[in-house]
């Protein structure tokens, strides 16, 4: 935290410095044509802001952005939330390219054709991303960790539009209020109770891509085996994972250690790989009477609320 706060602080100041020369030397101010009088004077370096959904839903706080044409931008990427998230500014037309590739290197966007600009996931923090000296043009921006830019985590940058200043606006602000508001609203709702049967009983992750399962309750019967069969239709991974209670939140950060993977975490009773797009069917071992919480162990997911509990009755 600290060095990348350095790191940001010193980007900063080299971009202020930047500026500083830029205004005092006549070559550069003629060389900006036209351009420069869509500038604000003394408005400095082209810094703009981009934020993820504070409540770790799979979208950036706003969806467009710009900045002017033929000069370096620094975007200020912030992630408030724990799911990781990037920005990834992309050549038009390549987003669903970028995505792909993206995916086989875990999120990872360096090295992709196709990428202009972009940093690998993050969270709980901010980063400056530097973008190169671009022409105009609307340039598709996403998120390239698996599943978020399938479930819209996307947007526009629009590069030499005439307002390009930094400064957040009163829509950033209310964009994150209402999306803190819609996840609260959301929070309050989401009790689909599953009717439960030990011969098999059904769970099913959002098909949209959100953070949640469908069912948040579950019922079974104690002392014999049963099997939950988990499906994820969204693009996003997901996993379901029983675990013993009062142990998601230690089961939760032991596994985003090791990318969402379950397995061997104590305080686990079952559960898989995570899985997108597709089905898969847990055994569960006999259980006694009590109510066991259940989780997605992808980082950050159970963080943004993925979780549900399963009732034991004897
Ligand atoms: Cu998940």
């Amino acid at each position: 935290m600290k060095i990348r706060g350095w790191l940001a602080l010193s980007a900063l100041t080299i971009t202020i410095m930047l500026a500083g020369c830029s205004r005092a030397d006549p070559s550069m101010i003629a060389d900006s044509t036209g351009a420069g009088s869509d500038t604000p004077a003394g408005a400095g370096p082209a810094t703009v802001e981009i934020a993820a959904d504070a409540s770790g839903q799979l979208k950036f706080a706003d969806e467009t952005l710009s900045g002017p044409a033929d000069q370096p931008i620094t975007v200020s990427f912030s992630n408030p939330a724990a799911v990781p998230h990037n920005w990834v500014l992309v050549e038009p037309g390549q987003e669903q390219a970028v995505a792909t590739a993206a995916q086989a290197a875990n999120g990872n966007p360096a090295g992709i054709e196709g990428v202009i600009a972009g940093g690998a996931p993050i969270t709980s923090a901010t980063e400056p991303i530097q973008v190169p000296p671009t022409p105009a043009g609307e340039y598709p921006y996403l998120c390239t960790v698996p599943g978020h830019y399938q479930a819209g985590m996307a947007g526009t940058m629009t590069l030499g539009a005439a307002a390009a200043t930094g400064e957040p606006t009163d829509a950033d602000v209310q964009g994150a209020a209402s999306a803190a508001a819609s996840s609260a609203a959301q929070g309050a709702a989401g009790s689909a109770v599953a009717g439960g049967n030990a011969d098999g009983i059904t769970v099913a992750a959002d098909p949209s891509g959100q953070l949640k399962f469908q069912q948040t309750t579950l019922q079974a019967k104690s002392g014999t085996d049963f099997t939950v069969n988990f499906s994820n239709p969204a693009p996003v991974p997901h996993n379901w994972v029983l675990v013993q209670p009062g142990q998601e939140n230690a089961v939760a950060t032991a596994a985003a250690a090791k990318g969402g993977d379950p397995s061997g975490i104590e305080g686990v009773i079952v559960g898989g790989q995570p899985i997108a797009n597709s089905s898969e069917t847990v055994t569960v071992p006999a259980q006694s009477p009590g109510t066991y919480p259940y989780i997605c162990t992808v980082p950050g997911h159970y963080q943004a609320g993925m979780k549900g509990e399963l009732a034991v009755t004897p």
